[in-house]
């Protein structure tokens, strides 16, 4: 026994990804799994763990009827339907991937392994970016331990981030280039310019302070969910690449406190959700290549920074963009929100 579970956007490339988490980690007890989709793909079934599933068109009282709803759609759908799904006693737990509500000071912006505790406040729980929730695996547990004051960030970002629509652009351009030679111009819709064989600084939308809206996510995402000052100054340049599904990042933390490197890798390698790879003496650093199906992030490169000296660490970490950064964390809040009593709603049968 246990609850009616709904992922919303079940054919997209995150949407995907909650079926097998939910599968193979077994933590979250499911009695019924129910997948909406748009009237494309209505009708289509396919083999779970929890019996052969129908997607089904989306509607709100179908979606209320569930215990735990994931949204894995965009900001647009998620405005206009997560707060229609969990109204009310009666309302479903909303898990949003989407940035619709992760600003908003009242919505619950959760890494469950740093303040899950949060999950008791309310019905809608937002899911943080991708980015951010990769790096503070690794800065966290540092700056629990050292304080922390700033943190520079540059990222290398894989296709995944834009959605299944952003691999098949790589992956279709990358082997036109290939047939043709690398000779002629390639296509391109879902990036602001070709990615095969490029490096684009560019993710999201420009703001007026220069940044990218990518970038910004960093800083405000950071803060809340560490419960950091404003003051804290957080800062990220991030950059898209052509590698698939995990992202990468180089982060220098100046801490309060003076880093011991031996005593920060062993931090790291106690820490939930951290593989620390970091033997360059053998070549074993974080990539994405082995990053990507890992639950863990995988943290290395760790170094006193020479910018900083005593007070700063340097290191660098790849994680699964879908997994760590996506339908993996989602998943983990219902964990907790199971574990700590949230999820105990009417037409749940634990
Ligand atoms: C990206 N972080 O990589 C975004 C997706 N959430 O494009």
């Amino acid at each position: 026994m246990g609850y009616t579970v709904a992922i919303v956007g079940g054919s997209g490339a995150v949407g995907k990804e909650i079926i097998p988490c939910l599968e193979n980690r077994g933590i979250l007890p499911v009695s019924r799994l129910r997948i909406f989709g748009s009237s494309r793909s209505a009708g289509r079934k396919i083999q779970t763990k929890f019996g052969e599933i129908e997607f089904e068109i989306f509607s709100i009282e179908a979606a209320r009827a569930c215990d735990v709803v994931f949204l894995a759609v965009s900001g647009d759908f998620s405005k206009e339907n997560a707060e229609k799904i969990c109204s009310g006693e009666d309302g479903a737990i909303v898990i949003d991937n989407s940035s619709a509500f992760r600003y908003q000071p009242e919505i619950p912006l959760v890494v469950p392994e740093i303040n899950g505790e949060e999950t008791k406040k309310g019905k809608l729980i937002a899911n943080p970016n991708c980015t951010t929730a990769i790096g503070l695996m690794a800065i966290y547990p540092l700056l629990q331990h050292y304080g922390v004051k700033r943190i520079i960030m540059s990222t290398y970002q894989a296709a995944s981030g834009a959605g299944q629509p952003g691999m098949d652009e790589l992956l279709e351009g990358t082997k036109k280039y290939l047939e043709g030679g690398g000779g002629q111009k390639l296509e391109h819709e879902v990036f602001a310019h070709p990615l095969p064989f490029n490096v684009i600084p560019h993710i999201d939308k420009f703001q007026e302070n220069g940044y990218t809206k990518e970038e910004m996510k960093v800083t405000w995402e950071c803060r809340k969910i560490c419960g950091l000052s404003d003051e804290i100054p957080i800062s990220c340049t991030a950059v898209r690449i052509p590698t698939l599904r995990a992202h990468s990042e180089s982060i220098v933390m100046e801490t309060e406190k003076a880093v011991n490197v031996k005593e920060a890798r062993s931090i790291l390698e106690k820490a939930d959700g951290v593989e620390v790879v970091d033997e360059p003496e053998k070549s074993l650093y974080p990539m994405p290549l082995t990053a990507t199906g890992k639950y863990d992030v995988e943290v290395g490169r760790i170094r006193k920074s020479i910018a900083f000296g005593d007070n700063g660490l340097e290191f660098f970490v790849s994680g699964d963009q879908l997994l760590r950064g996506a339908a993996l964390n989602a998943v983990l809040i219902a964990e907790e929100m199971h574990k700590n009593g949230s999820l105990s709603t009417d037409s749940s049968n634990v």
